[in-house]
C-alpha cells in the first residue's frame, strides 16, 4: 500500500518531559505506600484480595507501561473508530509539537489501575475527542452524561493482566458515583490532600496543589 495510507500512530496524546515524569512517577509511589499503610485501606483489603487476611503490597501490585502520557485519541493506526477525522482536525496540526502544562488534580487506585485525573484547559479541550466520554458508555454507563475531558488521565499502572484502557474507565466510575452525589467516605485528611474511599476498591486523593507537568502533543507509532 501507499505510505500515505498507514500513516495515522497508534494513539495521539500529551507526552511528559522527562523531568515531569520523574515527580509524578514519585508522588504516584509515595501515594501507593502511604496507602498501603493506612488502617482504612487495610479494612477493605478484600477488594484486592478476595479474601479476608490476606496482605498486599501495593508498590508491587501495579506494573508500569512506557512513557507516561495522557491519550487524546486511540486510533490503532487509522483501524478506530473515528481515527481519520481526529487526525484532520485542523487543532491536532497547529497543536502538534507544542508543549503545555498538564494540571493533574488527583490520584487515583483501583484494584485494576493507578492514575492521575488530568483537569484540562479550554485550549487542551480543542485536542480532545468529542466522543471519548461517550465510547465508555458500555462500561461506565453514566459516561455520556459527563463533560467532555472527564476521561482525561495519565495512567501510572496497571495490575497483572489488566490493559491501561482500563485506567480511564476507572476514573470515569468515581466521578459518575460523584455526579450521582456521592462524595465518597472521607477517611484520612493527607499531606497531599483529602483521601476518599467509594467502595469496591476505589479510592480518590484529591490533590490540594495539583501537579503541574509540561508535556508535549504528539503521537505514538509504536
Ligand atoms: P491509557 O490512555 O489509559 O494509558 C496504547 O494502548 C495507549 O492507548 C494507552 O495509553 C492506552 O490507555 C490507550 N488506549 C488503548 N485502547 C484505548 C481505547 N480503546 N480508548 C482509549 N484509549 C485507549
Amino acid at each position: 500500500a501507499p505510505l500515505l495510507e498507514v500513516s495515522l500512530p497508534l494513539y495521539f496524546g500529551w507526552f511528559l518531559l522527562s523531568s515531569a515524569q520523574d515527580k509524578v512517577k514519585c508522588m504516584a509511589l509515595d501515594f501507593v505506600k502511604t496507602l498501603d499503610t493506612l488502617d482504612a485501606f487495610k479494612k477493605h483489603l478484600m477488594d484486592f484480595t478476595g479474601k479476608a487476611e490476606a496482605e498486599v503490597d501495593l508498590e508491587h501490585y501495579f506494573k508500569a507501561k512506557g512513557a507516561l502520557h495522557c491519550t487524546t485519541k486511540f486510533c490503532n493506526y487509522g483501524k478506530a473508530d473515528g481515527a481519520k477525522e481526529y487526525a484532520q482536525n485542523p487543532a491536532i496540526k497547529d497543536f502538534y509539537g507544542s508543549v503545555s502544562e498538564l494540571s493533574l488534580s488527583a490520584l487515583f487506585v483501583t484494584p485494576r489501575t493507578v492514575g492521575a485525573r488530568v483537569s484540562l484547559t479550554e485550549e487542551q479541550l480543542q485536542l480532545w475527542p468529542a466522543d471519548a466520554e461517550k465510547e465508555a458508555e458500555s462500561a461506565v454507563p453514566a459516561a455520556a452524561s459527563l463533560p467532555p475531558g472527564s476521561r482525561a488521565h495519565v495512567t501510572l499502572g496497571c495490575a497483572d493482566g489488566v490493559e491501561p484502557v482500563q485506567t480511564g474507565l476507572d476514573l470515569l466510575e468515581i466521578l459518575a458515583l460523584q455526579q450521582e452525589g456521592q462524595q465518597g467516605e472521607t477517611v484520612e485528611e493527607m499531606e497531599l490532600g483529602g483521601l476518599a474511599y467509594y467502595g469496591a476498591g476505589r479510592w480518590l486523593l484529591s490533590l490540594r496543589e495539583p501537579i503541574v507537568a509540561p508535556a508535549c502533543f504528539s503521537s505514538y507509532y509504536g
